[in-house]
């Protein structure tokens, strides 16, 4: 089994709370920093063994991440392996990751983020008193980069993303540590730990059971999004304008906003099965009777949850190229003004979106330099493997997944045509179930990326071992 009381809480389960801070921080004083690392600090830090079970958890949980600056910074010079941490996100920025440049928040794009704590409670004054704590206890040996307050959506909307889809329903299981559910991909623990089962790069000793943290801002323009469903609504007869509307939505990510799979629920949303987890991962694109290339009755090719894990698309089943998602919603709820305007305001203080974290060991080979494959089928095991790969190969590959009757295009919701640049139309083919071939034109981006960083979250050993002194 794993060593859960090692393994930092966020990476396997999530600290699953209602308020998350994510503070960024930089590095004044770094044998400060070390010093109180050990005895301050790491008593502070939440392992998954103390989130398994409500009696256990603390108040507020505490997870930390360094970037790869952050770790040279502290004199940690071992090469942990992996290209895309070693170089940071923003060099993955354009070809990579497809994103556009002047969109990112400028911390993101400096030079100064070394860190993150990661602060989970079900108050924020819970988590402004845990980061006074750990202030207080860090003594001025470092100074706030960048925060970013995310929370759960309220009454009804908890739990679902600012589209209104409900969110976090499929993530795989680890061998070793969870049991799956029916329909649950079982991937090898050393997909997401360092030096576990699966994990087949070299690396130091000290970073066994660490995970890298994939985070990144994306916004996310809602009522853009909304008016685009109801000026392409679909044309089921059977169906009133609004749900061709939410059809359309569903088809677009893969799932009703209650969470039911479209491919089990083409036509109508299915609350019953959204909520039944023996159920609503149970599926995975094939039916008898239908050709698993050329039906899009059921899902489309191009559908969100089908690009970033094509299940029985892919033959043999890929079990390479998984991520664990930790997201939490972050922005107010959508104003009347901008419902009225459909367009999202310009005011930072009304930008909402996901903060998103996902948990994968990221680059299995040092050549994710490769300029991307635009229209062919693009999987490689051996290169990127987490989140990068799943962005660059899958969701923003017009030809992914291949060997289908039609094209599928680019992942509608956070795919881009435009490698740099935000905006670029995009083409997906499969959203109309009456005509599979008829290309949905979406002008604008719906998630706009301001920007993230690639983390190393170390387990408690190292911390106390490794990096403080
Ligand atoms: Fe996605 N959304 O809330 O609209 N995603 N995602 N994602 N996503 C999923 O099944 C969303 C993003 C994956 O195993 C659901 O748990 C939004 C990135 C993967 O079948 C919903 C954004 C990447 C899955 C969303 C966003 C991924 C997944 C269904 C950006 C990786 C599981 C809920 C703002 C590059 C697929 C669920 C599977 C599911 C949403 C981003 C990946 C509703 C709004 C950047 C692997």
């Amino acid at each position: 089994g794993l060593n859960l009381t090692d393994i930092q809480g966020d990476i396997l389960i999530g600290m699953k709370k209602n308020k998350e801070l994510f503070f960024f921080f930089t590095i004044i004083n770094s044998t400060l920093f070390r010093s109180q690392l050990g005895s301050g600090i790491l008593p502070l830090i939440t392992p998954t063994s103390q989130l398994l079970a409500v009696d256990t958890q603390p108040t507020t949980a505490v997870n930390l991440a360094f970037s790869q600056r952050g770790l040279t910074t502290l004199d940690i010079t071992d090469d942990l392996g992996d290209t895309a941490f070693a170089n940071g996100q923003i060099d993955n920025v354009a070809s990579i990751l497809g994103d556009e440049t002047s969109n990112w928040e400028s911390a993101f794009a400096g030079t100064s983020i070394h860190g993150v704590f990661l602060l989970a409670s079900d108050t924020v004054d819970n988590v402004n008193a845990t980061l006074s704590q750990i202030q207080a206890l860090l003594n001025g040996s470092i100074t706030e980069s960048y925060s970013l307050q995310g929370q759960a959506r309220p009454a009804d909307q908890q739990g679902h993303e600012h589209f209104g889809f409900m969110d976090g329903i499929s993530n795989p299981a680890v061998t070793g540590f969870s049991t799956p559910l029916p329909g649950q991909q079982v991937i090898d623990p050393g997909l997401f730990l360092l030096g576990e089962t699966g994990d087949t790069v070299t690396r130091p000793a000290w970073a066994k059971d660490g995970s890298f943290l994939a985070f990144r801002q994306l916004q996310q323009r809602v009522p853009e999004f909304n008016k685009f469903l109801v000026d392409n609504a679909l044309s089921n007869p059977n169906l009133t304008a609004d749900q061709n509307a939410e059809l359309l939505g569903a088809r677009m990510m893969g799932r009703w906003k209650s969470g039911a799979p479209v491919d089990l629920t083409p036509t109508v949303d299915d609350p019953v099965l959204a909520a039944d987890p023996q159920r609503n991962n149970n599926f995975n694109y094939s039916h008898p009777g239908f050709d698993l290339d050329t039906d899009q009755t059921h899902c489309p090719f191009s559908a969100h949850l089908r690009k970033t894990n094509p299940r029985a698309g892919l033959n043999p089943e890929n079990t390479a190229n998984h991520i664990i998602r930790a997201g939490i919603p972050y922005g107010p709820e959508v104003t009347d003004a901008e419902n009225a305007s459909n367009v999202s305001s310009t005011d930072p203080s009304l930008e909402r979106g996901l903060a998103f974290g996902m948990h994968s060991v990221m680059v299995k080979s040092e050549s994710n330099d490769l300029v991307p494959p635009r229209c062919i089928v693009a999987y490689q095991s051996d290169i990127s493997a987490g989140f990068a790969f799943l962005q660059q190969f899958w969701a923003n590959n017009a030809g992914f997944p291949g060997g289908k009757a039609t094209q599928p295009g680019v992942d509608p919701i956070i795919g881009t045509d435009g490698l740099g640049q935000a905006d670029v139309p995009r083409s997906p083919s499969g959203l109309d179930p009456a005509d599979p071939t008829r290309i949905i034109t979406i002008e604008q981006d719906f998630v706009v990326s301001r920007g993230g960083e690639y983390f190393f979250s170390p387990s408690l050993s190292a911390i106390q071992n490794t990096l403080a002194i």
